[in-house]
């Protein structure tokens, strides 16, 4: 039989087609490109290679890496005490912090340049900063406020107020909580703390959670559900970053404030860390399917050797937690050993300066404030800081690049829009950018900044400067990621370059400048 087509037909089916297409390409652009991605026993290493740089973070860990210095307050019944962890013996009576002022916290913090707070709403000890409705071993036992206190309440308050974000630390562990070792019972429990926490007290941008996982009554083991935690976070508050024993944050490996010269943030996960990842992948956001299993501490995560063996590569970012005291927690015994600026400074430049998110704790003390001598340490941090980075040098320099690509020329990389970036040809696996100053300058710091957005890329990179005969390398690095501070000895030099040796793709950098300290000393 012949089919006949009307006019009318033709126009409904020309009408369709015109949808099907455009409905494709809607769709195909609002797709967010994975912050994973699978490897197959067929992919060669340079397949890999390949797919490592194509993974990128995801808008919720983009967001966090920009905030790059960020604050941890450690503080509950311990502070009453001295203790660094509490038995959850600890009478609420303990808790009484008369001059409580989360306003002076946040200042503080803000002050010093951080973006974002944590709170210890649970430490190990069971004790709650805020009056949860399913244990009696919180704040509304205490005196404080006559029981009628919410310290995240009030520090939620007092971040949104300032425009902080605000984050919890909510430990698994608990020492007090009867129904732990009963692990249905207590990640019922555990559930349900979470729960008031992420719909009572607005937006919270992390939550932490320590892997930590002691003995319960009688010896009992409790069994964390992490998928189960994973997912209530997700469907109360998708843009809740989950940090350590998560799936969006990884624990750089040490508490010292150091983190690696080489740091990766695409790094390999594991067979046992992905849970029915083939069958699942389409429902399910990645981040719930990967369940991270133990810590990464390793010198080397992310090299070329290590992602040969990986069943999946994820956008899995450091963050470096230190405190700016001996203990998380205060102990006036430790007033005079508070971190100082130099000091700090120097965990600034080899934690957020290596491709790292900076967790900075900042213990309250048994007044409810932040003592003066943190504070002053704080101030003196930023103020280092502040005269270093003021002047970029190389702001708008006559800039040149082996090879640059329309609308991502070179000019990108210095025009101190960290969203616009050079890139060089497609192909190409190394590159150099030259920069012409103004006039001579002397310089001893130097920023470069990849566009992440796209992946992260460059291995190995050198800079050089150019005395009139020759170009003698000053500075020499491995991974750039977000951001790389470099230290050096004064250099005074009108032409400087960068040359990227050796890339995963095509190098991009949004970033470079040229700055000076006024420390002399390598600080
Ligand atoms: C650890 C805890 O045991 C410490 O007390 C502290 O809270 C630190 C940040 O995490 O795992």
């Amino acid at each position: 039989m012949k089919l006949k087509f009307t006019n009318a037909t033709r126009v409904l089916a020309f009408c369709l087609l015109v949808f099907v297409i455009l409905n494709g390409l809607i769709c195909r652009r609002t797709e967010s490109p994975p912050n994973f991605i699978l490897i197959g026993p067929e992919d060669s290493l340079e397949d890999v290679v390949r797919k490592a740089a194509q993974v990128v973070p995801s808008p919720r860990q983009l967001s966090w890496q920009e905030m790059e210095f960020t604050g941890f307050l450690h503080f509950t019944v311990n502070t009453f005490t001295d203790r660094e962890w509490g038995t959850g013996k600890e009478e609420p009576a303990l808790f009484n912090p008369v001059e409580l002022d989360a306003r002076q916290w946040v200042k503080v913090c803000k002050d010093a340049g951080m973006k974002q707070l944590i709170l210890t709403a649970k430490h190990h000890d069971g004790f709650c900063l805020w009056p949860s409705r399913y244990t009696e071993h919180s704040i509304k036992n205490s005196p404080w406020r006559d029981g009628k206190g919410d310290v995240v309440r009030e520090l939620s308050d007092a971040c949104r107020e300032a425009g902080l974000k605000f984050g919890v630390y909510l430990s698994p562990w608990d020492r007090h909580e009867p129904t732990y070792g009963n692990s249905p019972a207590y990640n019922a429990f555990f559930k349900n703390q979470l729960r008031e926490l992420l719909t009572e007290y607005g937006p919270i941008s992390e939550v932490w959670f320590d892997g930590a996982c002691g003995e319960g009554p009688d010896g009992r083991r409790q069994v964390y559900d992490w998928e189960g935690y994973y997912r209530l976070i997700r469907l109360l508050q998708p843009q809740t970053v989950i940090a350590i024993m998560g799936p969006d944050v990884r624990w750089v490996g040490t508490e010292t404030g150091y983190g690696r010269e080489t740091e990766w943030s695409v790094v390999p996960v594991f067979e046992q860390e992905l849970k029915n990842l083939a069958d699942d992948l389409v429902h399910h956001p990645f981040s719930i399917r990967f369940i991270p299993q133990g810590d990464r501490v390793e010198a080397d995560l992310g090299s070329r050797e290590k992602l040969k063996s990986a069943t999946a590569l994820a956008w899995y970012p450091s963050e470096v937690d230190v405190s700016i005291r001996p203990g998380w927690f205060y102990h006036s015994s430790q007033d005079n050993q508070v971190k100082t600026p130099e000091k700090l400074v120097d965990i600034y430049y080899s934690s957020v300066g290596r491709n790292s998110l900076l967790l900075l704790n900042i213990p309250p003390d048994r007044r409810g404030l932040i003592h003066e001598n943190d504070s002053k340490s704080l101030q003196g941090m930023r103020a280092i800081l502040e005269a270093t980075f003021q002047t970029n040098f190389s702001h708008l320099a006559k800039t040149t690049a082996t090879s640059e690509q329309r609308n991502h020329e070179a000019v990108y990389a210095v025009d101190q829009d960290k969203d616009t970036y050079w890139s060089s040809e497609d192909r190409a696996k190394s590159a150099t950018l030259e920069f012409e100053l103004k006039q001579e300058q002397a310089f001893n710091r130097a920023l470069l900044q990849e566009y992440i957005q796209g992946g992260q890329r460059v291995e190995e990179f050198l800079l050089q400067a150019w005395n009139g005969s020759n170009w003698v390398t000053f500075a020499k690095g491995t991974t750039v990621g977000y951001k790389r501070l470099l230290r050096f000895p004064l250099v005074t030099a009108k032409k400087i370059r960068l040359i990227i040796s050796k890339s995963r793709a095509a190098p991009t950098i949004s970033e470079f400048g040229l700055f000076k300290s006024p420390l002399i000393v390598s600080e």
